[in-house]
């Protein structure tokens, strides 16, 4: 036991679980927590970003890519709200935070002091949050703090990860009291669920049955680190891969058995694929609306004509869209390492999908054959797919792309091959704009030798801006490429397919003749201290990227993409009740056994 302040035995807390940094946000509600961070400088380093929706989507974006998390720290009140959709972005896609927030002294609960949110209960940050975490915790007296930061910690990584609130009164962090620092949590898979013997026997004859079997993975692999098990379960049994956006380079994505990403969306024959199997083994995969054609059979997906066996460690998502003919709640490399065990003692396999391979290598030749020309051509502005093509000619194989939403990223989706995990970071579950320009900068801390490229349209950049200032602040050398099309283009394209060609509110204009507006971008840049040029031409991208990433330094490219060159539907995605459209490559495929919708 040891006299100590609460805000210090927060500290000490961090420190002891190998947090390096805290992303956050100074207020009157938190300099008690600023103080022992200054003390401990040397240990654990406190960055400030100038919005509290950056040093949330940071953390989250650190975690993605390191499996080990971070903490924010934000002030009492408004601060706090600030990071309420951050926080669902993370909990929509299983990443971890720990979100310290301040509150105002307990001695003043109730009575509406300064920025108390109070209206129906007192110091009610945890009520505005409890939707959009794992689990808020509030210690109201510095002898609370210890069983509340224990569980918290533990909590937040612990099966299913997602982010945690611990909520501080003022008086709190300042107080002090006869205190033990608690043990450590386990870190991210310490604790992994397997199948029973019986599943894993079940899976094995469902899967020696199966003649057009896929795979689909999702987040759930990445989380597990299951890459290695994945690939060899895939080579073993000669089952093709289909990946959700957060699932990509578990397998190498030039791998001959890689399919891509599925739905409206995604890879031709990935859609192909999975709406023709016969056996579906889905691994930490939870079927949403983008990867599932918004569940209208033929387009993605054939369920239950397709039997479909379903692996995940979160029982909310076993079944939640499609009842599983096996579900088994188990850790994604868990039972990758039961089911190989398993197969090595059977007869072995192989072969069994050589004709079904033969297929898929057909569809894929379709596709390349209607996709790659476009990948050729040069244009002012410049046609979308040069981007995608000169980012991976250029970056190495282990550089991050942190994805910002929009129709840039739908680019990004159908056609970047992701060599390695944890390398492709996406707002999947609930695209918050922001994530990619600020989440870089996250990623870049936890890979500092690694390139970091944040892909940000211009009307994602320019809600999150000031992140160039943060990136010369703490010398944090992350290239944006900004994705400029003058509007909101994605939200157009919906207008235009919806209301007869119409658009209102998508476009960045200036005046009452719509001419085109945005800010010179470079120049905003320059402003900031950050290094950055203007790229109109396809031909000078590459040579531009080239040259940003080895400056080394932060740096933005301004890149004027064009914005009437749509990437190709290949599944569906439906909005009730406006009418879907059907996919522009490839055709809806139903089995006649199985009734259409
Ligand atoms: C915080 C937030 N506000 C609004 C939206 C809705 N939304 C999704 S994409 C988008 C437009 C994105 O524009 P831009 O970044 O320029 O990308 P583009 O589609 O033009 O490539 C909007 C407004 C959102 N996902 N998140
Ligand atoms: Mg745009």
């Amino acid at each position: 036991m040891a006299n100590m302040k609460g805000g210090e035995l927060i500290t000490e807390y961090l420190i002891s679980n190998e947090i390096p940094y805290v992303f956050g946000i100074c207020g009157h509600g938190n300099v008690g927590m600023l103080d022992p961070l200054y003390e401990a400088r040397d240990r654990i380093k406190l960055i400030s970003p100038r919005h509290e929706q950056v040093a949330a989507h940071m953390a989250d974006a650190y975690f993605r890519v390191r499996h080990k998390p971070v903490a924010t720290l934000t002030s009492c009140g408004p601060g706090s709200c600030n990071i309420i959709m951050p926080l669902q972005v993370a909990l929509s896609d299983s990443s971890a935070f720990l979100a310290i927030t301040a509150n105002v002294p307990t001695s003043q609960f109730n009575r509406s002091p300064f920025q108390e949110i109070n209206k129906h209960y007192q110091a009610d940050f945890v009520n505005i949050a409890r939707p959009v975490v794992k689990r808020s915790f509030q210690p109201t007296r510095v002898d609370m703090l210890p069983l509340a930061l224990r569980q918290a910690m533990t909590t937040m990584l612990c099966g299913r990860p997602g982010p945690v609130n611990l909520d501080v009164p003022f008086n709190v962090f300042q107080e002090g009291d006869e205190v033990d620092i608690p043990p450590p949590a386990p870190p991210l898979n310490a604790h992994r669920s397997g199948a029973s013997p019986e599943q894993i026997s079940l899976a094995a004859e469902m899967i020696a049955n199966a003649k057009q079997p896929v795979i689909f993975i999702g987040h759930g692999v990445t989380l597990s680190e299951a890459s290695r098990e994945l690939t060899e379960f895939a080579h073993k049994l000669a089952i093709p891969v289909i990946s959700s956006p957060n699932g990509m380079g578990c397998l190498d994505m030039t791998d001959a058995l890689s399919l891509g990403f599925i739905g409206r969306n995604g890879a031709y024959p990935a859609n192909e694929a999975g709406r023709r199997a016969d056996l579906v083994i889905a691994i930490g995969a939870r079927f949403d609306d983008r990867s599932a054609s918004s569940w209208m059979p033929g387009y993605s997906w054939n369920f239950p004509h397709s039997k479909l066996i379903h692996v995940d460690v979160d029982p909310a998502e076993l079944g939640r869209n499609y009842p599983p003919d096996l579900g088994i709640l188990a850790d994604a490399r868990t039972f990758l390492q039961q089911a190989l065990a398993e197969l090595s003692t059977r007869k072995p396999q192989g072969g069994t999908t050589a004709a079904w391979l033969d297929q898929i290598a057909k569809w894929r030749s379709d596709w390349e054959a209607f996709v790659r020309p476009n990948f050729e051509v040069h244009a002012s502005p410049i046609r979308p797919e040069r981007i995608v093509a000169d980012c991976q000619y250029v970056l190495p194989d282990d550089a991050i792309l942190a994805c910002d939403v929009g129709v840039n990223h739908n680019w990004y989706m159908q056609f970047w091959n992701a060599r390695k995990p944890q390398t492709m970071l996406n707002s999947w579950g609930f695209s918050g704009m922001g994530f990619g320009a600020a989440g870089a900068l996250g990623a870049k801390l936890a890979a500092p030798d690694r390139p970091v490229v944040a892909i940000a349209g211009d009307g994602c950049f320019t809600m999150v801006p000031h992140v160039l200032c943060t990136a010369i602040e703490y010398d944090i050398p992350v290239v944006w490429v900004i994705w400029n099309n003058f509007g909101w283009v994605s939200i157009r394209d919906i207008q235009l397919g919806m209301f007869d060609g119409r658009e209102h509110g998508t476009m960045f204009f200036q005046g009452d003749n719509n001419k085109p507006y945005n800010p010179d971008f470079a120049a905003w840049a320059r402003a900031c201290g950050v290094d950055a040029l203007t790229v109109t031409k396809s031909e000078d991208f590459k040579g531009a990227l080239e040259h940003a990433v080895k400056a080394n330094r932060p740096f933005l490219l301004d890149v004027h993409v064009d914005a009437d060159v749509r990437p190709p539907a290949t599944g569906a995605w439906e909005l009730p009740p406006t009418p879907y459209k059907e996919p522009v490559f490839g055709n809806r495929w139903v089995p006649e056994t199985a009734s259409a919708k």
